[in-house]
């Protein structure tokens, strides 16, 4: 088994702690009140809308049973975990329905917000948006040592945008223009509920985003221009805190920031939410309508009562394993297009489309490389690959941003723009995707097989 070999690596030696202590998921659909008054018929795992936030400690065993309830087949990926091939929950590995199966892998990455959702081919959008998408938060003892606001201080936020429907379903039905765009909702929801309000102290704040909405870019923000500091990406904290008043989260991107409601007097509330963008990039205006851009409302933070003061943040938060892009042995360039009308083969990575049996992309492991991708269309692409982390080197359109500065797993490619990757397959050999995480584009082929040998 390819985890073999990482067990003895393990520090701590926790990993038996686990054993025979496997977590069930149970996938089905259920009943829930989203809107009020107004029954919604949702997809649950873990009983939890949405999915159950699961906790892990780095060096401890994932140790999951999946029970698929659901009329139909789906799988689990963890999403930014260098799971093996075997658990990566690759499109075609799937469970059928009434099917059962186990996920089990040593978990080696750093503390930080990871998540988790189904990615069963051509299904990975409607189940999504029916629900089915959790944290999963890596926890290590390094991190537990800085300090950082924790307990009823650490929030795990998760922005979605749904479309509101008169008789409050949550049904997928896509249009042939929400298949071009990805579908956009005209609602903000924050962990399954729509105009949330969160009662906070009058403190220092952990709040882990992330973006899980199926095709929505958001740009995240404090209505009141707030600053706050961005102390984590996809793949766990940054060296040191950075400054920011808003950050582009495209989907499945995390991002973690730590906001300062001290100064505020109680009662006082601040929204927060996706601020106005052009869908064409920064700086190229506002968006209009419901689309790509639009303003979206997240949530409400009403600062109800004292709290603790804040301590500062530590001068280096962590030190991330980053690559010298210098050492780069070879350069791949992946090309992002899409055509109308959006059917068979419209949605493509270096003019492929996605074949189960076709591997497009052989790396080998342990070799970095430099990976250039390339958005040729008219709408921004998030580029997620499986089976590690890189880091993004530059972009040609724009400075990086805050939480770009760690290790990620998915990067927002705006149209017309290059971003260079410095990227290394370290842990496993065998087959895993990359993909843009548009779940509609996704769905619609915007997918590889890539081969780790
Ligand atoms: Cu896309």
């Amino acid at each position: 088994m390819a985890t073999a070999g990482a067990l003895a690596a393990g520090p701590t030696g926790r990993l038996f702690a686990q054993a025979g202590g496997a977590t069930t998921l149970v996938a089905s659909s259920s009943q829930r009140e989203i809107w009020p008054g107004q029954v919604t018929t949702v997809l649950t795992l873990g009983d939890s809308f949405p999915s159950r936030t699961l906790r892990v400690r780095r060096w401890d065993l994932l140790d999951v049973e999946l029970q698929n309830d659901l009329r139909e087949p789906t799988n689990i990926h963890w999403h930014g975990l260098a799971a093996p091939p075997e658990d990566d929950g690759h499109p075609m590995d799937v469970v059928p329905a009434g099917g059962r199966r186990a996920y089990r892998f040593l978990v080696e990455e750093p503390a930080g917000t990871y998540w988790y959702h189904p990615h069963p081919d051509g299904r990975t959008a409607s189940q999504v948006y029916r629900g089915l998408a959790g944290f999963l938060i890596v926890e290590d003892e390094a991190e537990q040592a800085l300090g950082l606001p924790s307990g009823e201080f650490d929030l795990p936020l998760l922005l979605q945008d749904r479309r509101r429907r008169a008789d409050g379903s949550l049904t997928y039905a896509p249009t042939p223009m929400d298949l071009m765009s990805g579908l956009l909702g005209d609602a903000g929801l924050v962990n399954g509920v729509p105009q949330s309000v969160l009662d906070v102290a009058a403190s220092a704040y952990r709040l882990r985003l992330l973006n899980g909405s199926n095709a929505r870019v958001m740009r995240v923000a404090f209505e009141d221009g707030r600053r706050f500091d961005v102390i984590a990406g996809d793949g766990g904290l940054l060296d040191q805190a950075i400054g920011a008043t808003e950050l582009w989260l495209a989907p499945g991107e995390r991002a973690e920031v730590v906001v300062d409601f001290s100064a505020a007097t109680l009662g006082r509330s601040v929204r927060l939410v996706s601020a106005a963008f052009s869908s064409a990039g920064p700086g190229m205006g506002m968006g209009g309508g419901a689309g790509q851009g639009a303003f979206l409302p997240l949530a409400t933070f009403r600062v109800s009562r004292p709290g603790p003061a804040p301590r500062p943040l530590p001068a280096r938060l962590a030190m991330p394993a980053l690559l010298d892009p210098a050492r780069a042995s070879a350069t791949r360039r992946f090309v992002m297009d899409m055509r109308m009308p959006p059917g068979a083969g419209a949605f493509t990575i270096n003019g492929l489309s996605f074949e189960p049996d076709r591997v497009d992309v052989k790396v080998e492991r342990g070799v970095q490389e430099t990976w250039e991708v390339v958005n040729l269309s008219g709408e921004p692409h998030p580029f997620h690959v499986h089976g590690t982390q890189f880091q993004v080197v530059r972009r040609s359109g724009q400075a990086l941003m805050p939480h770009e500065r760690g290790l990620k797993d998915t990067v927002l490619v705006w149209p017309g723009e290059t971003v260079e990757l410095a990227i290394r397959f370290e842990r496993h050999a065998g087959l895993y995707v990359l993909h843009c995480h548009n779940l509609e584009h996704e769905d619609a082929g915007m997918m590889l097989n890539l081969e780790v040998r």
